[in-house]
């Protein structure tokens, strides 16, 4: 199977150093792969280009090759090229994905973020994995988010996808913990992707597999 057959984002980490509570990167981030999360995104806005390309190979070592889980680059095409990593997640005012396509190959993974309606509509004719419609709930992760859309939103865009025969998982992100995390699913969201809740969790693998209940019918 190639990296860009894979489907089941399920439920995605999205790392942020800063929020480890000042636990190494890596051992978070291979406690909540030993609980269960089916993808990992490397989003290392604070990091040199040297320093994050260590840290991608070491992921790319210890979660995708022995665990074989995806290692996702956030924006930077040249890092997952260089890392091996199995796909890069693109936002709007990152390397179109056309372009980030002819570089990376038919066999890897590109997700984009989708901040709008229009986004959305434009993204499902794009050669992508995943779209993630952003954010759901408002979040002091990211400042600069587009206006969140809400759980209305995200039945917006379930039936906009069902409407187009569009396929393409579609993930949401923001503000998302063990508590809501049911509600956007059932909404029609086929993966939520998380940060704070994971990353600063003082029990990675008990929040990690409350997480995964949710997605339990
Ligand atoms: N993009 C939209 S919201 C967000 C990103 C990267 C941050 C989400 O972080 P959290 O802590 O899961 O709310
Ligand atoms: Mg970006």
């Amino acid at each position: 199977m190639e990296w860009s057959d894979f489907r089941d984002f399920g439920l995605y980490l999205v790392t942020d150093q800063d929020l480890c509570l000042g636990r190494p990167l890596t051992d978070v981030v291979l406690q909540a792969v030993q609980a269960g999360v089916q993808a990992v995104q490397i989003r290392e806005k604070n990091n040199n280009t040297r320093d994050f390309l260590a840290l991608a190979k070491v992921l790319v070592k210890e979660v995708q090759v022995r665990h074989n889980i995806p290692v996702i680059i956030n924006d930077r095409v040249d890092i997952a090229l260089a890392c091996g990593a199995a796909g890069v997640h693109l936002g709007q005012s990152d390397m179109p994905v056309a372009d980030a396509r002819r570089l990376m190959g038919s066999r890897r993974i590109i997700g984009l973020t989708a901040p709008t309606m229009q986004d959305l509509e434009r993204g499902i004719k794009e050669e992508i994995q995943y779209i993630a419609v952003s954010p759901v709930f408002p979040t002091n992760t990211k400042k600069d988010t587009a206006p969140a859309w809400g759980i209305e939103g995200m039945k917006k865009a379930r039936a906009f996808m069902t409407e187009k025969n569009c396929s393409i998982p579609l993930m949401t992100i923001g503000g998302i913990n063990t508590a809501n995390a049911k509600e956007i699913l059932d909404a029609g969201i086929d993966s939520i992707a998380v940060v704070s809740a994971i990353c600063s969790a003082e029990d990675i693998g008990a929040t990690v597999k409350e997480f995964l209940r949710a997605f339990q019918k």
